[in-house]
């Protein structure tokens, strides 16, 4: 039996791939999880399987870190563990390279020493691209990040190049587009989108006051794709004959305010926008009651955005045979069904 460490299993990204793994493989995961004092584990709550286990592991310890790769010795490792938020990286800067970037070197150094034929993923990111030269990107644009995260997967990305090349080793990083779903963190737009959109709906219907959704820059465009569509195009490129670092997404490109849109239209609710010049006093009325949905809020805009992503999957189409099955509609359907389900009558 082939062992495979996870690291960021109760994330969006680390759940997908134990579900994946334990569907379609017969491998034992190992899930590591860093010891919280409120733990989180809602995402892997359902998975119950004596091939999967979870173990102690904190990134930023480079001797838990290597303590588990020495004792294990995986076939596997995949890395998904991440300060992945891009608007807090301005406000710990630092600490976005301790856990994106200098935890990527302990892992592989301890991979070099004690499993060298280990296959390893790196979690890398469109972000990555920051400042885009040309649309869309694909595996040879520059990296010309605008962000602390993006600055700090940027620089992982050159660890992992470098230590692949050096050492031979199965090191592969590829790059991630906006991938979302029904267990996105609430921070990330899309899910505070349909979390905000389910709540307002609850409270229409039944009756009562309820504060409108507060966003930020409205028209930046991302790629977003399903999350359980990446986590298999992950898996296709640890397992090729060459490492090779592969563009992971949808090929379409949206702006924030389209996916405010799509997401009030699959909860049925009627809305218009009241636009001005000045896009902060932009809003989203409701049409029956004129009640405000959705305003804006400056303290969500970024001090440097990345204004556009558009991924090109050709590559990983063509060479590792990766398909998308999730459209955009689908995906914002999907979420909104879920977090209407879930509301549940919590409109404070
Ligand atoms: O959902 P976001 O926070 O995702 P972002 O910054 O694109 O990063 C995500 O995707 C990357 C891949 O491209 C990952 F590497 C990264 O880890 C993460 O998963 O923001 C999306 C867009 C941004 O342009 C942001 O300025 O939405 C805009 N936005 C507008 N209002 C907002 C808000 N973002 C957030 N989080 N909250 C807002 O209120």
């Amino acid at each position: 039996m082939k062992k495979i460490i996870i690291t960021g299993i109760t994330g969006q990204d680390g759940s997908y791939m134990v579900d994946y793994l334990l569907k379609n493989t017969n491998h034992k995961v190992y899930g590591a999880i860093r010891r919280l004092s409120v733990p989180n584990h809602k995402n892997i709550s359902h998975v119950e399987n004596n091939r999967f286990e979870l173990i102690q592991m904190d990134l930023s310890d480079e001797h838990s870190i290597t303590s588990c790769i020495e004792e294990i010795k995986p076939d596997y490792f995949i890395n998904f563990a991440a300060n992945s938020f891009v608007g807090t990286s301005w406000k710990m800067p630092v600490n976005h390279f301790q856990c994106n970037t200098m935890s990527v070197l302990h892992q592989l150094e301890a991979i070099r020493k004690y499993c060298p034929k280990c296959h390893y993923y790196n979690a890398g990111s469109s972000e990555e691209f920051g400042d885009v030269l040309y649309t869309p990107q694909n595996s040879i644009h520059p990296l010309r990040p605008r962000s602390p995260y993006g600055a700090s997967k940027a620089a992982a990305r050159q660890i992992v190049k470098v230590w692949r090349d050096s050492y031979d080793l199965y090191a592969v990083q590829g790059w991630l587009f906006n991938h979302e779903s029904e267990r996105r963190g609430e921070e990330f737009v899309t899910r505070k989108i349909t979390k905000g959109v389910a709540r307002i709906k609850k409270a229409i219907e039944q009756n009562k006051e309820f504060k409108p959704i507060e966003l930020g820059n409205l028209e930046a465009k991302r790629d977003w794709s399903h999350a359980e569509d990446f986590v298999m195009g992950v898996w296709l490129m640890l397992n090729q004959d060459k490492p090779k670092d592969y563009v992971l997404a949808s090929g379409e490109t949206h702006t924030v305010k389209e996916f405010v849109d799509k997401s009030f239209q699959h909860a049925d609710l009627n809305v218009h926008w009241h636009e001005e010049e000045n896009p902060i006093n932009n809003k989203v009325l409701h049409k029956e009651t004129g009640k405000i949905l959705l305003k804006i809020n400056p303290k969500f805009y970024r001090p440097a955005e990345v204004e556009l992503l558009l991924g090109d999957p050709t590559e990983a189409q063509d060479e590792i045979k990766w398909q998308k099955k999730v459209d955009f509609d689908s995906l914002v359907s999907r979420m909104i069904k879920n977090d209407i389900k879930e509301s549940k009558g919590n409109i404070s």
